[in-house]
């Protein structure tokens, strides 16, 4: 064939099909890759804490504790499929040190336990569990323990390195694991009952030597945490948001760049990361979980939700019932694309080949791409639909095997006649983003994508013309997927507070509000609210918002208050006892108390602490004394023990008595705090047992 019959026969391409760009910066291993395309995974905390009522044990508890009588992990994990979870990572051991396997480190373990006659194997069951259903599973060991009396010592590392070789080799394949960040403090060690400070954690622990034993063992595993040198990392929040700009790499624009995925963590319960009792009350909405998929998967991280089992060995109902909700809801968001298969015009395109073409974005294949020549840092991606369609959320990825590129970009939509821009700017992005913006990787304002931006519009467009400009880039952008979804109709929970003895439930146009006072859920037939109702005594609001023509019902909220204080006095507690969060009463020194007189007797059963809100923790307690009187003058300690876990998640914490009291008066002391000379508490609650007959009294006037 001569050269001219040949070119004759050749489709309109170039000779040489383009070279696919050089890898810009860090890049993820694939074992990266698959971890982010996981998205969300359970947590499950369970061990000794829940049965204690604590979020970290001392290290003193006995392993008789461990006794649940319906422990089911099939139905846990079947829980955890159904709602579309991809894994879960179970707290094989907390800082309490207690083991949940048969382990041969410690004595301190399940063995010991009356559960199965000690013949029982928690890590087993759920790894066997996850293995039928077909999810990965995972393994949380913390380094900090509080019983071995080797901690703080080097005589540690042979227990802890043992028990990362038992995990790691007899349960089959560890999708992750996980290495808490807390460390070191106070503790049982073995009986000195001691504050043990190890240092640098990296140092003391050797993590590199940690990853080296791992990556021996499971070359797959994906490393939470270990000083740096693993595969993944915190959030920066125990709410589940990642922080923005979220860039995937470690050591940005040095030689040494590395990538580094964050992974957002939250408990699925306000009441904390073990199971509580009374916390049905405390669960987060499906809206609100749908708030914390998009600040977490949707800024290019992934999400690990708890959902705690109980004493029972179950998990919570009204935990379940959130998860599979806010389950439906997320299958329903990216049920349909409405940009699959859309037609795409791209500025410019690597080489003209049309392996790199714009409708790449719209193939709904995740490894193919659209890419400019290099040197090109910028492009407009117009997306042609057949015809008009309503979205109002817009997914962009990158294809992160080639690094992460993108540093801004801006969605338009061609709404009557003209291009409009439908997504917030950098700027206005990070100012609005929950925490602060992440100031060691922060240059100038950025918009970040990674492996997927979720953006949530203002409000529904209907269009048939959608725009992806991208601004900037560090190297030509490679751009995977663009897809157009709709959300699903969502009825928020209600939110429920208190002020005096007066409860508000916030309205929503279009809606009436119907409420229980006795914990159950609120239906069609509860009463409906018309603006007052009073509670003075310990009792559980539950409210929901119900569409009267149509009858439907919208996800619970729920508030669980102590006895009002209208009546209470405290010369120098007031701040603490104020219904205002965001005031808190000041001690100057730890063993500093604040008294109060609650003006009557009263029958209390538990008392809570909500430390100080501000984001401060100097002079936060963390260590108190609750004491009673009935004449203000002779005193009875009723409870005395550590508020755990505040640096990093400053909730509410509620600890019940071991017995119910009667007293005119109570005092608060804080013990110790975290930081600084003082102590603090924002607000203190006493509760009484809640009986049906206590139940808020009504006065609905209207
Ligand atoms: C924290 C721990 O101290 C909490 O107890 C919990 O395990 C959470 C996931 O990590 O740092």
């Amino acid at each position: 064939m001569t050269l001219a019959a040949c070119a004759a026969v050749l489709p309109l391409q170039p000779l040489h099909a383009a070279e696919p760009p050089k890898p810009c910066g860090a890049v993820p291993t694939k074992q990266q890759v698959d971890w982010l395309r996981m998205e969300w995974y359970a947590f499950v905390h369970f061990g000794l804490n829940t049965y204690t009522n604590r979020e970290w044990g001392y290290g003193d508890e006995s392993p008789k504790l461990f006794n649940p009588g319906n422990f089911d992990a099939g139905k846990i994990v079947a829980t955890f499929k159904k709602a579309g979870m991809t894994g879960m990572i179970y707290t094989a051991k907390h800082h309490d040190g207690w083991c949940a396997w048969p382990t041969r480190s410690t004595e301190h373990n399940i063995t010991k336990s009356p559960w199965k006659n000690g013949k029982g194997d928690v890590v087993r069951e759920f790894a066997k569990a996850c293995k039928k259903h077909g999810i990965k599973f995972g393994t949380y060991l913390s380094p900090w323990d509080r019983n071995c009396a080797e901690y703080g010592r080097p005589g540690y590392l042979d227990v802890y390195y043992a028990q990362i070789k038992e995990l790691l080799t007899d349960y089959g394949p560890i999708f992750e694991i996980w290495f808490d960040g807390a460390n070191g403090g106070d503790g049982y060690y073995g009986g000195k009952r001691e504050k043990r400070n190890i240092g640098n954690a990296d140092k003391y622990y050797n993590f590199k030597e940690v990853v080296r034993i791992i990556r021996s063992i499971q070359p797959d595993c994906i490393i939470w945490g270990a000083g740096g040198h693993g595969d993944v990392t915190w959030g920066g929040s125990e709410k589940g948001f990642v922080r923005l700009p979220n860039w995937n790499v470690q050591g940005m624009g040095t030689k040494n760049e590395k990538w580094i995925s964050l992974e957002g963590d939250t408990p699925i319960n306000h009441a904390g990361w073990f199971w509580h009792p009374g916390q049905a009350s405390k669960v987060k909405s499906p809206e609100h979980l749908m708030g914390v998929y998009f600040d977490s998967v949707g800024r290019g991280a992934n999400l690990i939700l708890n959902v705690a089992a109980n004493r029972d060995g179950q998990l919570d109902p009204a935990d379940v019932a959130s998860l599979l909700k806010f389950g439906e809801n997320r299958r329903r968001l990216l049920a349909n694309d409405y940009a699959l298969g859309a037609k795409v015009k791209a500025s410019e395109v690597r080489g003209k080949d049309k392996d790199f073409a714009g409708d790449k974005l719209t193939d709904g294949d995740i490894e193919s791409y659209w890419c400019p020549n290099d040197g090109t840092t910028k492009g407009e991606l117009e997306i042609t639909l057949d015809k008009p369609v309503t979205f109002d959320v817009v997914r962009v990825r990158e294809q992160i095997r080639l690094g992460q590129r993108v540093k801004d970009y801006r969605i338009e939509a061609f709404v009557d006649g003209d291009w409009k821009v439908i997504d917030p700017d950098a700027d206005t992005l990070m100012k609005n983003q929950k925490g602060k913006p992440d100031k060691d990787k922060l240059k100038s304002a950025q918009k970040t994508i990674g492996n997927q931006a979720l953006r949530r519009l203002d409000a529904p467009v209907t269009t048939d013309r959608v725009k992806l400009v991208i601004l900037d880039a560090r190297a030509c952008p490679c751009i995977s997927e663009f897809s157009l979804l709709r959300m699903p109709r969502e009825i928020p929970a209600p939110v429920v507070t208190r002020k005096g003895n007066d409860v508000s439930i916030s309205e929503r146009e279009g809606f009436e509000i119907v409420y229980t006072t006795d914990g159950s859920e609120p239906t069609i037939r509860s009463p409906k609210f018309k603006g007052e109702l009073e509670a003075p005594r310990t009792c559980t609001v539950s409210a929901a918002y119900l569409d009267s023509k149509t009858g439907e019902i919208g996800s619970t909220g729920a508030a669980s208050f102590g006895e009002a204080k209208v009546s209470w006095k405290s010369k120098d507690g007031q701040k603490a006892i104020d219904d205002d969060p965001n005031t808190f009463w000041q001690g100057d020194k730890a063993g500093d108390s604040m008294t109060v007189d609650l003006g009557r007797t009263v029958s209390i059963n538990a008392f809570s602490y909500l430390p100080r809100q501000d984001g401060k923790v100097e002079d936060m307690t963390d260590q108190y004394i609750f004491s009673v009187s009935q004449d203000g003058k002779k005193w009875r300690k009723v409870a005395e023990g550590e508020f755990s876990n505040l640096r990093a998640n400053p909730i509410e914490l509620k600890v019940d008595l071991d017995k119910t009291v009667k007293a005119r008066f109570f005092r608060f002391t804080g013990k110790r705090a975290i930081e600084g000379k003082g102590v603090t508490a924002a607000e203190i609650n006493v509760f009484s047992p809640e009986t049906s007959k206590k139940a808020s009294r009504r006065r609905n006037r209207k």
